[in-house]
């Protein structure tokens, strides 16, 4: 069922998401779901996109570490000056502008895994 695959997974909204969540829910593993995943090699997927929405829309990302094994143990978005600590095994959520067309990107504490929502227009 491609509904339940992770990687495709654009986010339209938190509705969608928990929607989804849902349908998976008989196949669920012990990780929580949700867009990006810290994991020992850092982030999964490490690009995913969203569609421009015109001025003052924003959209939610979300994170979640599922492993001690790992450095991104928060994510940082540098352009946008947010930190969001990563506490293993909860979701958190990112509010991001995707008022117009650009890459924000996204890495661990220290730089070292790094990823990309990227934000285009239709
Ligand atoms: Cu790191």
């Amino acid at each position: 069922m491609t509904a339940c695959h992770r990687d495709r997974l654009v986010l339209a909204s938190l509705a969608s998401l928990a929607l989804l969540a849902s349908a998976c829910g008989k196949k669920a593993s012990a990780a929580p779901l949700a867009d990006v995943t810290a994991g020992e090699h850092g982030f999964t997927p490490t690009s995913l996109k969203l569609p421009a929405g015109g001025p003052g829309t924003h959209q939610t990302v979300s994170f979640v570490r599922v492993t001690d094994q790992t450095c991104a143990t928060e994510v940082v978005f540098p352009d946008l000056k947010i930190e969001q600590k990563l506490p293993l095994n909860q979701v958190v959520n990112v509010d991001l502008p995707t008022d117009t067309a650009k890459t924000l990107t996204f890495q661990c504490g220290m730089g070292m895994y790094k990823g990309a929502v990227v934000v285009s227009a239709k």
